[in-house]
């Protein structure tokens, strides 16, 4: 019998936690012999995405490829998981309608730090670089961020661990049957 795969969407602001939240949720779940896929933004903008930039239509192109490949995955069995901002309520709405319409079980989790924490946190440098105006169109700053309305969980990471974090995750993930 096949297992079930299933895609989980970490959206939130740059420097929230997603990409660090998936990594400590899959070393967990390999730990248990799950396969597990991340889909990080950052690394799919280098190939998958190559030439894509970050205006309204690129970001949505970018997460419409994502989703695609994420539903693929998930199709058949691998758990995957998404750590990508997808800021627009209309791009993450078609990547669920995918997998809707595939039968592919799919979770949006809100990575909810609030844009205070994320930009003293700065992991990769960018919102430092927007404030010294060499960088334009920052997501959360003079870029849009849609937060989500109904995520299937929501998690403030800047009030617990990163383990704490990714044990959340988990514990939805054992409620919905897919872990
Ligand atoms: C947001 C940006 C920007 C701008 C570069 N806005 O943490 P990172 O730095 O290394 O990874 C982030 C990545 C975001 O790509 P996504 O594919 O997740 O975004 S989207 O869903 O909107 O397509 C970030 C970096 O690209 N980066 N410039 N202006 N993030």
């Amino acid at each position: 019998k096949q297992v079930t795969g299933a895609t989980i969407w970490l959206t939130g602001l740059p420097s929230a936690g997603k990409t660090t939240i998936a990594n400590e949720l899959a070393a967990t779940l390999r730990a248990e012999g799950r396969t597990v896929e991340v889909l990080d933004g950052d690394e799919i903008r280098e190939f998958l995405s190559a030439g894509l930039g970050f205006s309204r239509e690129d970001r949505h192109t970018n997460v419409q490829r994502i989703g695609f490949l994420a539903e693929l995955l998930a199709r058949n069995g691998v758990l995957t998981l998404v750590p990508v901002i997808a800021p627009y309520a209309d791009s993450r709405e078609a990547v669920r309608k995918r997998h809707q319409g595939a039968g592919t079980a799919y979770l949006e989790v809100h990575v909810a730090t609030p844009l205070d924490v994320c930009s003293v946190r700065d992991v990769k440098g960018l919102y430092a670089k927007q404030a010294a105006g060499e960088l334009k169109g920052l997501t959360g700053v003079d870029d849009p961020y849609e937060v989500p309305e109904s995520p299937d969980l929501r998690i403030e990471s800047q009030n617990q661990t990163v383990q704490e974090s990714a044990a959340a995750l988990r514990a939805l993930l054992t409620e919905r049957g897919l872990a």
